[in-house]
């Protein structure tokens, strides 16, 4: 029997390649629906190859024009509420690669049907994760991460008791900037923060990779998915993304799991888990690549870690503020409305002002997510 998916953020970065990997297996795999933001012509292309029953657009006017195009075997729902209403209770696997906020309602829904969450997306988990966390132990939901950090903390972890974790220690690839100094980074343009060296990714990923905020997302993120406290989260910067993170043992005993930089590898495990499916990500040749480096994060510099271990301290809503005014300072940043380093003084800024929400429902995360989004407009 193939697994059905449901696959949000089908345009998108990840969502390509996560029909990459279908595309090996398309035996194993049927689609059941697709959503993109606004990109209707590849959506278009997606539906013609798979044939979905559903799919949807969040953009109200292309949604539209796409349901003129299509001979009408495919049903297009429109809007945020369309793309919540393709996850369907038949899927096996929901899939979730949309960017940002956006995708906690999707990932809300999902959890509640009881399904196996492949997760992408970073912004769910980072507001809500003490709410998506209680409905999982609900519903017996089953989030695997495809964020390759906690994908390889994941498989790091599987045979462990809980008790027995040090520490997890998350690996950075310092991103475009690193060894900056401050002065220098204040004149940084957008084509340079967007030059990852190591992995090809969307623009607000490759711009929070830069301003190191990816990383401190992903503490949150793992905090949160492994139940392991800020205190015993570390970072270290290591410039060839070939060990995408480790686990520390009581006994001091670290267990790393290493791959080529491909997104490719963890939506494959994401798909597959607990089975390990054949792929054609490229072998990694330890020797071809030669040596390992590891370095201290500049905290100093790159003020996103502290901001982070600040936030998940803190906890309420503080993670869904410093969320928020990140997504809105590097959407000024991209615009060329602000300089890179005030992506920096925008979160600080925004975090002293807020009173955080304890135990907040997903409404208080949403009415401060939007709180946040206009006090920046
Ligand atoms: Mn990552």
């Amino acid at each position: 029997m193939k697994k059905k998916v449901v696959l949000l953020g089908s345009t998108g970065s990840i969502g390509k390649q996560v029909l990459d990997v279908i595309d090996w297996n398309r035996d194993k795999y049927e689609i059941m629906g697709l959503s993109a933001n606004t990109n209707i012509e590849l959506l278009r292309q997606q539906i013609h190859k798979y044939r979905p029953e559903k799919v949807a657009v969040v953009d109200e006017s292309k949604g539209r024009k796409l349901k003129r195009l299509l001979d009408g075997k495919t049903e297009v729902l429109i809007g945020n509420e369309g793309m919540e209403d393709i996850i369907d209770e038949r899927a096996d696997i929901i899939f979730i690669s949309v960017v940002g906020i956006t995708a906690l309602k999707p990932v809300i829904k999902s959890i509640k049907l009881g399904k196996r969450i492949a997760l992408a997306n970073k912004e769910a988990i980072v507001t809500a994760g003490g709410i998506i966390k209680k409905l999982q132990r609900e519903h017996n939901g089953e989030i695997i991460p495809v964020d390759s950090e906690h994908c390889a903390i994941f498989q790091c972890i599987r045979q462990e008791k809980q008790g027995n974790v040090e520490r997890l220690i998350l690996t950075a690839s310092g991103g475009p900037f690193f060894g900056k100094t401050t002065k220098e980074l204040m004149t940084v343009s957008v084509e340079e923060a967007l030059k990852h060296p190591n992995w090809s990714m969307g623009k607000k990923i490759t711009i929070d990779s830069a301003t190191l905020m990816n990383k401190g997302l992903e503490i949150i993120e793992a905090s949160w998915l492994f139940g392991v406290p800020w205190n015993k989260i570390d970072v270290v910067i290591h410039p060839q993304s070939i060990i995408h993170s480790m686990v520390e043992y009581i006994d001091k005993s670290i267990i790393a799991q290493l791959g080529v930089s491909d997104m490719r590898l963890p939506i494959s495990f994401a798909l597959g888990y607990p089975d390990r499916k054949i792929n054609r990500v490229k072998r990694l040749d330890l020797v071809e690549v030669g040596k390992l480096e590891f370095f201290k994060p500049d905290r100093t510099t790159f003020k996103a870690l502290d901001y982070a271990y600040k936030a998940l301290q803190i906890g309420g809503t503080m993670p869904t503020v410093l969320n928020a005014a990140n997504e809105v300072a590097v959407d000024l940043f991209l615009k060329r409305k602000i300089k890179f380093t005030e992506i920096y003084e925008i979160i600080e800024g925004q975090m002293k002002r807020h009173v955080p929400v304890f135990n907040p429902s997903i409404e208080d995360i949403i009415n401060i997510d939007r709180q946040i989004r206009n006090n920046l407009l």
